[in-house]
């Protein structure tokens, strides 16, 4: 191989690495020690580290994660997800109830989320999620539909790496909120049969975190000088 193809090499070793997803923190809401009672769960995360939170005076209780299709949770029983209820009044209150998620970034950039999340048929049809670079002030990001009333919509997804301020942040957090339908003032309710309610209940699980590593800057000084030191030895050999 010559130096070219090694540097080549090397470079590409540090892309992949830099490209690896981990999980950083992820809730289940499943009860820490099963207890074969979807009723009971925790929010405490079931990976890594952060803080979930309710917005805006909604309740919140643990049900199935199970029923009605289920999330993408594989945990074979006793699979909880976090009950929310409480929302505003029809025409009122405008992204203002839901739930907050704060994850610390720092050590890893390309952040993205997923979560899943029952709607009940009297429930917002829209999600409003939203994200915060300081944790006190949020930003606008994607608008979900949630069409169907008694139904899982799973593995919502935003990819966050575009963003730079959402990487090695330790205040990083996001929010989903009930919202009015696009261009109005009023709730649309998830089942278009149904009239929204303010005791529509939205169900969320597996709620994750991921991304990947941000280079050590020695460790790749290290890795980089091995290599130079390398190439003058098969110079000097050849
Ligand atoms: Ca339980
Ligand atoms: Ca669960």
């Amino acid at each position: 191989m010559n130096s070219n193809l090694l540097l080549a090499a090397f470079a590409l070793s540090l892309v992949s690495a830099g490209s690896q997803a981990n999980v950083i923190t992820q809730w289940n809401f499943n009860s820490i020690v099963p207890d074969n009672a979807t009723g009971t769960g925790t929010t405490v995360p079931n990976i890594g580290n952060g803080n979930a939170s309710l917005v805006g005076g909604v309740a919140a209780s643990f049900a199935s994660g199970s029923a009605s299709g289920g999330s993408s949770d594989p945990a074979l029983s006793d699979n909880s997800g976090w009950q929310t209820t409480t929302y505003a009044a029809q025409g009122t209150g405008d992204k203002t109830r839901g739930v907050q998620f704060n994850v610390s970034t720092l050590g890893y950039q390309n952040i993205s989320i997923s979560y899943d999340l029952r709607h009940s048929n009297t429930s917002s049809r829209y999600e409003q999620v939203q994200y915060s670079l300081d944790g006190n002030s949020f930003i606008d990001s994607t608008v979900f539909d949630g069409n169907s009333g008694d139904t899982w919509f799973n593995n919502r997804m935003i990819d966050f790496s575009a963003i730079p301020g959402v990487s090695d942040n330790a205040n990083f957090a996001f929010r989903i909120l009930a919202t009015f339908a696009p261009d109005s003032s009023t709730y649309l309710p998830s089942n278009g049969t149904s009239s929204y309610g303010t005791a529509g209940t939205w169900r969320f699980d597996m709620v994750t975190v991921t991304g990947s590593p941000v280079p050590v800057p020695a460790a790749v000084w290290l890795m980089g000088s091995a290599l130079f030191g390398l190439i003058g030895f098969r110079r000097a050999q050849s």
